[in-house]
């Protein structure tokens, strides 16, 4: 592996409905993810949350299974429901105590802790009230976030306020496959511009709480048009606006994209005057998730039996990608979509660009625990190895990336799919909690060892 500059962050990252459990201890209250998951068939197998990893009490044992790991950053996120149970009012102490315990024993271990502010967990009472549908959750996100900063801030040196808006406004609110389950379509369009501008609230909160920095992450996918026609390229191009511009244009350039393949104009109606300032307000760097790219035709490929039938409400239909290997999840593994996504970020935002952190970038695989207790996770490395060439080649090229935290640390739930894809460097046996380094543990801590001599 060739060296990455000095200084460069090396972490994992995790978040919190996924590994905590512990759904009712010390006061937290329900998120949209509890709700979800006692909805009948909306999670594979039943599976819910409500133990996950336990992280809530095994915390102790994950920091040192971090510290062998040698990682110098880790990202997870903080649960809104156990900081404010209602979504709003004081701060329920008992829920911060856990974030606090964990940041002190993180500093203590010389890893930069890394939280995330909502990663998807929204509390259930302000679901009940509308949810990222009502303007009013932005103003509750930004008081949450000052909740969090007066306790924590004097310790964080990086704060990430969303983590993958375009998430929960397409699968949560848009197809209703990740909670809230709102199937709305096109209707769930004023979410995007909801958590844009809790985003900027919260930023606003975080600095006056004593913040030093502050994120979003976004996950992009280089959009390949599946063909050189020019229906396709427009079909490319629509899913570009929404999975890798929708987001970031407004955070980085104080504009909307260009949405008129969606018949919605540059200002709809629930954009405000004085929204694009305070979301457009400076960041300090950019969170970038990518796993793979997306291909993308106007028209179903009429050649793929199963394909789906078109969607008439969208203006592009996601293919498969043919010719790579695909992860468990079937995802194709493209290390070069990283390198071409990061030019792009570059090309399309120039100064306006703030330092990147890779802040997931991993992939599910079959594994299992062999008769002699160890988990060889081949495809993982692989994966690994192929994508941080492919960030080093990003990093040769000029842009500016300042850390890599894979996802994920441990094995956990993975949303809709329940505990069916194993993400971990750390396999979980969610029977016994018994945790088992994978080989792809071994080799990122021999990898991070090596870069950092
Ligand atoms: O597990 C998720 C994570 O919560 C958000 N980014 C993608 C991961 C893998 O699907």
């Amino acid at each position: 592996m060739p060296q990455f500059p000095a200084g460069f962050a090396w972490g994992a990252a995790t978040a919190a409905y996924q590994i905590e459990g512990a759904v009712a201890a010390d006061g937290r209250g329900d998120s949209v993810w509890d709700t979800f998951c006692r909805r009948p068939g909306a999670i594979r197998d039943g599976h819910t949350g409500d133990v996950a990893a336990d992280h809530y009490h095994r915390w102790p044992e994950d920091v040192g299974l971090m510290a062998r790991l040698g990682i110098t950053a880790y990202r997870f996120s903080v649960a809104w429901p156990r900081v404010q149970p209602q979504g709003h009012g004081p701060a329920n102490d008992r829920g911060l105590d856990f974030y606090d315990r964990l940041t002190d024993a993180l500093l203590a271990a010389g890893i930069t802790p890394v939280p995330t502010l909502f990663h998807w967990d929204l509390p259930q009472p302000l679901e009940d009230q509308g949810g990222w549908l009502a303007r009013d959750t932005a103003y509750r996100f930004a008081d949450y976030a000052a909740l969090a900063a007066r306790r924590l801030a004097d310790r964080i040196p990086l704060w990430i306020t969303l983590n993958e808006p375009f998430v929960v406004t397409t699968m949560g609110y848009g197809l209703g496959t990740h909670a809230p389950g709102q199937a709305l379509m096109l209707g769930a369009l004023p979410t995007a511009h909801h958590q844009l501008l809790g985003h900027g609230l919260a930023m606003a909160s975080l600095r006056s709480a004593g913040a030093r920095q502050v994120a979003i992450t976004n996950n992009y996918a280089p959009a390949w048009p599946a063909s050189d026609s020019p229906a396709d390229a427009a079909a490319a191009g629509a899913y570009d606006a929404l999975q890798n511009r929708l987001f970031t244009d407004p955070v980085l350039l104080g504009a909307y994209p260009d949405l008129s393949a969606f018949g919605i104009g540059n200002s709809p109606g629930y954009v405000r005057d004085g929204d694009l300032a305070l979301i457009s307000a400076p960041l300090d760097a950019l969170g970038v998730n990518y796993y793979s790219p997306a291909r993308l035709s106007a028209l179903p490929d009429s050649a793929l039996p199963d394909s789906p039938p078109p969607d008439s409400a969208l203006p592009f239909h996601r293919e498969p990608i043919p010719g790579y290997p695909v992860t468990a999840f079937g995802w194709p593994v493209v290390p070069a979509g990283l390198r071409e996504m990061l030019l792009l970020l570059r090309e399309r935002y120039g100064q306006a660009l703030p330092p990147v952190y890779i802040t997931e970038n991993g992939c599910s695989a079959d594994d299992v625990v062999a008769a002699d207790g160890t988990v060889d996770d081949q495809p993982r490395i692989r994966y690994l190895d192929g994508h941080l060439r492919a960030l080093h080649e990003a990093i040769t090229a000029g842009v500016d990336v300042r850390g890599y935290l894979t996802w994920s640390l441990i094995d956990n739930f993975e949303w809709a799919e329940g505990y069916n894809q194993r993400f971990g460097l750390v396999h979980i046996d969610f029977a016994t909690q018994q945790r088992t380094p994978k080989a792809s543990f071994g080799w990122y801590r021999d990898l991070i060892a090596a870069q950092r001599t």
